[in-house]
C-alpha cells in the first residue's frame, strides 16, 4: 500500500510521460454542459476541452468553463464574472477562488485548458460565467476521489 496521499502509479506515469486525459464538454444554446460529472484521480493531469455550438452572436451567446476553489463562493464568482466582459467573464478579484478555466468558446470555437485535479478528494464545482447561465443550471462537479 502508498502511503496515504501519495499519488498512484498511473497518475505518475501521467506526470512523467507529460499523459494527460482529455474530457470533451458540448455547450450549446440550452445552456448546459454536456458533461455535468467528471470524475479524476487525486493529482491527476486533465485536459478540458469545451466546445460551443450556437445560433447567436458571440456577444449574446458563448460559455466558459471555471472550476471553482473548496469553499468558493459560486453566487459572488458569477456576480463579479457577469461585470467582468473584457476578460471573458473571468474576475479578476476572484482569482483566488479559482483553481482552473477556459477562455470564452462561441458558435464553432473550442477553448481548453490544462490542470492539474486537486490532491484532496472532494467535489470541486465547475460553472460558466457568462452572465445568466449559472442561474440557469450551467455548471458541473469534477469528483476527485
Ligand atoms: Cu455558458
Amino acid at each position: 500500500m502508498p502511503p496515504p496521499g501519495a499519488p498512484n502509479a498511473l497518475v505518475l506515469l501521467d506526470l512523467v510521460t507529460g499523459n494527460r486525459r482529455e474530457v470533451k464538454i458540448g455547450a450549446s444554446d440550452a445552456m448546459q454542459y454536456s458533461v455535468r460529472r467528471i470524475e479524476a484521480k487525486p493529482g491527476e493531469q486533465l485536459k478540458v476541452v469545451l466546445t460551443a455550438v450556437s445560433a447567436m452572436q458571440k456577444s449574446e451567446m458563448a460559455h466558459n468553463w471555471v472550476l471553482l476553489a473548496p469553499g468558493a463562493d459560486a453566487d459572488a464568482v458569477v456576480m463579479a464574472g457577469a461585470m467582468a466582459r473584457k476578460t471573458d467573464y473571468i474576475p479578476a478579484a476572484k482569482k483566488d477562488q479559482i483553481l482552473a478555466h477556459t477562455s470564452l468558446a462561441g458558435n464553432g470555437e473550442s477553448v481548453e485548458v490544462t490542470f492539474t485535479a486537486p490532491e484532496k478528494p472532494g467535489e470541486y464545482t465547475y460553472l460558466c460565467t457568462f452572465p445568466g447561465h449559472y442561474a440557469g443550471g450551467m455548471k458541473g462537479v469534477l469528483v476527485v476521489r
